[in-house]
Parts: C-alpha cells; sequence; structure tokens
C-alpha cells in the first residue's frame, strides 16, 4: 500500500490543502486525489482549536466514504463524538471553536456534519493496523502488548497517551514516554504530542508538529517513509510543544 499519514490537523484546512498539493494530490475535485491513486491517512484531532474544522469533516468524511483514506479518532475526536450525543462535555481545551462553527450553520447543515462525522466515528477503529501487521496508525500512539486487542485501557492509550493523571504547572497532563521503551517489530505512526520536528525514535515516528501551534502540519509518505511539511500560517506558540531530553 501507498499511503500519506497526516499528523493532527485541528481544523488547518489552509495547510491540509497545502500539504496534499505539495504531496501531489491535485484539488479539481475540491478534495485530494493522487493521480497514482496514493491514499491519505488521518491520525485523529482533525478538528478544534484551528479556523475550518468543519471543512476537515467534511474532507476527512468523504476521503474516508469514496477514496479509501484512513482515519483514527483522536481524543478531540472523542469529545466531539461524545457532544454530538448530547452528553455534558465541557465546551474548552478547542472544542469550543468547531461549535462556534457548529452554531452558525443552518439546522440542515448541522445535522449533515453531525451525521458524517458519527458515522465516520462509529465506523472507524481505535487504531489501524495496516501492511500485514506492519504499520499501525494510533492516536496517541500504542504499547506492544495493546496491540491487537481493544478494551478501556487500549482505548485510553491510543486517544490520551500513556498519562500518569497528574498535570504540568501550565495545566498539561504529564505523559510517559512510551515510544522510548517500544521494542515491537511493527512501525507505529502517532501524533497527540506537539513537538518541533517529526520524531522517530525506534519503530515509532510522532507527526503532530504543531500546525494549529504555528509549527508545521506534517505528512509520512509510507512506504518511502519521506516527511514532507508545510509551514503554519498561524503565529507560533513556544509552551505548546513538548521537548524530550
Ligand atoms: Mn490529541
Amino acid at each position: 500500500m501507498k499511503i500519506d499519514i497526516i499528523g493532527d490537523i485541528h481544523g488547518c484546512f489552509q495547510e491540509f490543502k497545502e500539504l496534499t498539493q505539495k504531496l501531489g494530490y491535485s484539488w479539481e475535485s475540491n478534495f485530494p486525489i493522487h493521480p497514482e491513486k496514493r491514499i491519505l491517512g488521518f491520525i485523529g484531532d482533525i478538528t478544534d482549536r484551528g479556523t475550518d474544522s468543519i471543512k476537515m469533516i467534511e474532507q476527512t468524511w468523504a476521503l474516508w466514504k469514496n477514496h479509501g483514506a484512513y482515519y483514527v479518532p483522536g481524543n478531540h475526536c472523542n469529545k466531539l463524538y461524545r457532544y454530538f450525543l448530547g452528553r455534558n462535555v465541557q465546551i474548552k481545551h478547542g472544542l469550543e471553536t468547531t461549535v462556534a462553527e457548529l452554531e452558525k450553520l443552518s439546522d440542515k447543515k448541522f445535522n449533515h456534519i453531525k451525521r458524517v462525522f458519527m458515522e465516520l466515528y462509529d465506523n472507524s477503529p481505535l487504531y489501524h493496523i495496516l501492511d500485514d501487521g506492519q504499520l499501525i496508525m494510533a492516536h496517541a500512539g500504542i504499547r506492544e502488548d495493546y496491540i491487537g486487542k481493544q478494551n478501556k485501557s487500549v482505548k485510553s492509550f491510543v486517544l490520551y497517551g500513556d498519562v500518569t493523571g497528574e498535570t504540568l504547572p501550565d495545566g498539561r497532563p504529564v505523559r510517559r514516554d512510551w515510544a522510548k521503551h517500544y521494542k515491537g517489530k511493527a512501525f507505529i505512526i502517532y501524533g497527540h504530542t506537539p513537538v518541533k520536528q517529526p520524531r522517530k525514535i525506534g519503530n515509532t515516528i510522532n507527526i503532530d508538529t504543531g500546525a494549529v501551534f504555528g509549527g508545521y502540519l506534517t505528512a509520512l509518505r509510507y512506504p518511502e517513509m519521506e516527511l514532507v511539511s508545510v509551514s503554519s500560517s498561524l503565529p507560533y506558540i513556544e509552551g505548546k510543544f513538548t521537548i524530550f531530553p
């Protein structure tokens, strides 16, 4: 398989369009289509914080539904799904921007966006095992002993990472560096924790380069293992990037 997997987009439609163009996709049909039938992969957190979450829902759903794109949910996707279910979720940490976009829609358009997002979410696995088990897409990564399993712990890990339950002084959750200890054969591609440059360690790569915080939007071309990035149009926010020792 030939797939281009994109890191956390967070409503950055403009960067998504630029990145797919740089990857050789054509936008003639208003959706990125590759002339050699490469496909796109979405690593989760397609919405929240950026200005175009609705557009990213439409793009991701249509590419998944009609063109074989792969998607796994992130924690922000999970929260939006629970919002659509009518659960009592807190409209903050980025969800407020998506809700503000939704509130401007007509009832008809709102119901359409709700329906397609829920369809996408309901039909997507917590993580994808691709290429005969050689490649795994998981939003926040996955531990080797969780691969192939589906339970509450696995769900929490792939959505939030290896969190300790503690928080840093700035409110961000404390996360263990699972990638450093990963010894599995499958190559794990993930995002969730913004880093200044893609972080490749062992058989893992984090491609969340903080597009919504003024970094880059990054894709990994598989199986070529080439990284392709575009600069964010947004102001750079230093404190949002994790620096690993
Ligand atoms: Mn995330």
